[in-house]
């Protein structure tokens, strides 16, 4: 661990370290060679692919950001006036802290003074958002975390006394298959006391048309997203593969509720990956399966709650039903 202050309201605790996660070239290797072929959605994003992320953000069929945020401007005062003192809000995959602002102001002007605990990898990110939000609010004190979440929040638990708000926006949680969510959630729940909460972002389940247009966007926005992974693989570990012969493919399955993303080879081809010393052939219409996107209904909710010892204290949505807003509470 390491830790530097930049200034007497902001203290950066250092403690990524990523040896414990396999390297992105193993994973291609164990990843391509299985069936199928799959490959883990944290690599994504490389610098191309998390300017890629920001730009689906944007994209009209991708309603996610925009109505959380749509939530987040007209209940944040209500989220604020859930807790009577003050409080530490911890965020976990903070990025950009931009929905957060909005929480941050309304804890601001309910109680006077905040602490803010940003985790996310990325140190330059921690800094650079965190100086501008220092620079905007002269009540606000941040110590961030660059760190895995996990870490990241048992420092939250040794370095605040006051209650926590741990939030956990963006349907990240949709990232996770229901099992490793539940657990995801567990693990918060461990370094929680009865006066912590949670507040996360959930997208529900909808048509297939919305969602599938959600994940695979007119202007192509999604689809260079996902065909990036290719091209991470050429850049860093000199493969061939030619994303003019892959088709992004999106399709919500029904029944379990999730989106599955693929790239699709649109020919029986053979791609040499030469880091690896690895041949890969791919059938005409073989999937390489990049990502998931559950969706959950309001049942699932409680239940996933529940099976981390969690309850749903409130509950808010967009004006179309679109999207959620947990409040979780222990117990
Ligand atoms: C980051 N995550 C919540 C996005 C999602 O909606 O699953 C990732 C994404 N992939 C394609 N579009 C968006």
């Amino acid at each position: 661990m390491r830790a530097s202050s930049l200034g007497p309201r902001y203290t950066l605790i250092h403690t990524a370290d990523e040896s414990h996660l396999a390297s992105f070239g193993e994973e291609v290797q164990s990843g391509l060679s299985g069936v199928p072929k799959t490959r883990p959605c944290r690599f994504l994003y490389d610098e191309a692919g998390s300017q890629l992320f920001e730009e689906i953000c944007e994209v009209p069929e991708y309603y996610l950001t925009r109505v959380e945020r749509e939530i987040l401007a007209e209940r944040a005062d209500e989220i604020a006036r859930c807790f009577s003192e003050p409080i530490t809000l911890a965020e976990l995959g903070s990025g950009s802290s931009s929905k957060t602002r909005l929480l941050i102001e309304s804890l601001l002007r309910c109680h006077g003074r905040l602490r803010y605990v940003p985790v996310d990898i990325s140190r330059s990110i921690l800094e650079e958002s965190a100086q501008e939000l220092l620079e905007r609010y002269d009540a606000l004190e941040i110590m961030a975390i660059a760190s895995e979440y996990q870490e990241g929040l048992r420092h939250v638990r040794t370095h605040t006394h006051r209650p926590k708000l741990v939030s956990w926006l963006g349907s990240s949680i949709g990232n996770l298959d229901r099992q490793e969510a539940a657990s995801f959630l567990r693990g918060v729940r461990s370094l929680m006391v009865p006066a912590d909460r949670m507040l996360v972002g959930i997208d529900l389940r909808k048509d297939a048309a919305v969602l599938e247009a959600a994940y695979d966007d007119a202007a192509g926005v999604t689809a260079r997203f996902s065909l990036n992974l290719l091209e991470r693989m050429n850049r860093e570990l000199g493969a061939d593969f030619d994303p003019e012969h892959f088709r992004h493919v999106a399709t919500y399955l029904e029944e379990e509720g999730r989106v599955e993303i693929q790239l699709q080879s649109q020919r029986r081809q053979t791609a040499s990956i030469d880091a690896l010393e690895l041949e890969v052939e791919f059938e005409a219409g073989e999937g390489i399966y990049t990502e998931n996107a559950f969706k959950y209904s309001l049942d699932e909710i409680d239940a996933l709650a529940g099976e981390a010892d969690l309850h749903v204290e409130h509950q808010w949505f967009d004006a179309d039903g679109r999207y959620s807003l947990n409040l979780l509470a222990p117990g």
